[in-house]
């Protein structure tokens, strides 16, 4: 019997790793107001792995997610939201992304997604971006690399 569970628990372990390879999906939820104030992506630190996705929740209307140039790896697909309407984006490309709503990027509603081990960090950080936006940015980065030790 003791033999019998052992086997069965080791299975269930096996079917556990096999299910955690398997490519995720990250929900993010565009707001008028969340827990860190107006205007946001949330959670707007996104952490996946070459493959998985981040579906981008419409939750509020007037908001959008678009990928910004010059924080993102090469080869990667820029991409771009309508507004007020989901939009599901698979990041195959290793890298750090910088996401922005359009109507707002200037207001700070930007959100950092980091794919596997990124190697584009020093160019996505030293990308200049607009008004409030400066500073989630520096602030999104700051709470990666603490994330990542
Ligand atoms: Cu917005």
């Amino acid at each position: 019997m003791r033999y019998s569970f052992v086997a069965i628990a080791a299975g269930a372990l096996a079917l556990t790793v096999i299910g955690g390879a398997q490519a995720a999906e990250v929900e993010v939820k565009m707001l008028n107001h969340g827990a860190s104030g107006a205007y946001v992506f949330e959670p707007d630190l996104v952490r996946i792995q070459p493959g998985d996705s981040v579906h981008f929740v419409a939750a509020d209307k007037g908001h959008d997610a678009a990928s910004i140039d010059g924080m993102m790896p090469a080869g990667a697909k820029p991409f771009t939201g309508k507004i007020s309407q989901d939009i599901t984006v698979k990041f195959d490309v290793p890298g750090a992304y910088g996401v922005k709503c359009q109507p707002h990027y200037a207001m700070g509603m930007v959100a950092l997604v980091v794919v596997g081990t990124p190697t584009n960090l020093d160019a996505a950080k030293a990308f200049k971006t607009p008004g409030k936006a400066k500073a989630k940015f520096a602030d999104l980065f700051k709470q990666y690399a603490a994330s990542a030790k």
